[in-house]
């Protein structure tokens, strides 16, 4: 299949199609990255717009379940959903990949739904590249919500919030009053803290906890993306299916009013730029990873280290050396 009937394909909704292109995004190879590039680019003038959530949460919170629940609720009301899984550390996506394959398979086995899971990768800068590439693929594809979910340990939630519309943290109800050890940095990109498993005999922890957070958003400064009553902290079981519409219904309403004070466009225009520099920076350090770099990297260091040259005349002489070598982005 060439790239114009990959590409006329993917504006049909079809998933292998789909599947297919995201696969040529995550390759590192050369011609597929030229492959790549060639096909989002076809891609970009579909005019399709999808709502992109990002969904982030610690091991055993419930992210699976929920994205289940949630993707499920969606579909029924008329909407498709994919569901994108991006995982930095490679010791962790063969697990995850099967235990999101089980969990959500009610999910994955209805047709207008999708779920990717996380290329196999350990170095978040690729990573991120290609989840977002998959992203602009969904969102050619036809799909009017996108799911961006990563577990919560470090930067990954930062990388998925440069990637979506809305960020939502994923909490289980915790007795005591520490907030979970949840760093200030994710608290403040979250727009919607859902706290989950409130049911049963967690119900009552889950109202505190709730509360808790409701008081701690109150207290961060003030977003200007943000209308009355956000960032907002709820409830929800995604065993027992409650609180999701609700749920929906606040994010709709953010996205409403975020569309109409011009919010969303602005948000969109300021991720392009961030992933623009991102690639450039990517580019420029991968120029250090090619065998003629690490040998002058070798030679100059060790001139250094033996006190022949200044560390920055040999900087300088490093650049030079780099800047005669042509790297593919
Ligand atoms: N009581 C209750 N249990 C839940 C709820 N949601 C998830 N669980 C349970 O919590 C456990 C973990 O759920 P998962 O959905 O696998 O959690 P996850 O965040 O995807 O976990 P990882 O993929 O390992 O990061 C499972 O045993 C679920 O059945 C809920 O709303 N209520
Ligand atoms: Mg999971």
């Amino acid at each position: 299949m060439d790239l114009a009937q990959l590409s006329d394909r993917i504006l049909t909704g079809d998933r292998r199609a789909l599947a297919r292109a995201i696969t040529l995004v995550e390759s590192s190879r050369a011609d597929h990255r030229e492959q790549a590039r060639e096909l989002l680019e076809r891609l970009r003038g579909s005019g399709r717009e999808a709502i992109r959530i990002g969904l982030s949460g610690t091991p055993g919170v419930g992210k699976s379940t929920f994205t289940e629940a949630f993707g499920m609720m969606l579909l029924g009301q008329g909407l498709r959903v994919a569901v994108l899984a991006v995982d930095p550390s490679s010791a962790r996506s063969g697990g995850s990949i099967l235990g999101d394959k089980t969990r959500m398979d009610r999910l994955s086995r209805e047709k207008d739904a999708f779920i990717r899971p996380s290329p196999s990768q350990s170095q978040l800068g690729g990573v991120a590249r290609r989840s977002r590439e998959a992203v602009a693929l969904c969102e050619a594809a036809g799909f009017d919500v996108v799911i961006i979910e990563t577990v919560g340990v470090g930067q990954s939630e930062t990388v998925v919030a440069e990637m979506s519309d809305l960020f939502v943290l994923l909490l289980a109800p915790a007795g005591g009053d520490e907030l979970q050890g949840v760093k200030r940095g994710i608290m403040e990109i979250a727009d919607l803290i859902l706290i989950n498993k409130a049911d049963g005999d967690l119900k009552a922890t889950a109202t505190r906890t709730c509360a808790d957070y409701a008081g701690a958003l109150r207290l961060l400064r003030k977003r200007p993306q943000d209308p009355q009553g956000f960032p907002k902290a709820m409830m929800v079981s995604a065993l027992a299916g409650t609180g999701l519409t609700e749920a929906w219904d606040e994010m709709q309403a953010l996205i409403g009013w975020r569309r109409e004070a011009g919010w969303w466009e602005r948000r969109r225009a300021e991720q392009a730029r961030y992933w623009f520099d991102q690639e450039v920076r990517n580019a420029l350090l991968s120029q250090l990873e090619t065998g003629t770099a690490r040998a002058a990297l070798d030679r100059l260091g060790q001139a250094v280290a033996e006190g022949r040259v200044t560390p920055g005349a040999a900087a300088r002489e490093m650049l030079e050396t780099l800047s005669g070598q042509h790297t593919a982005v």
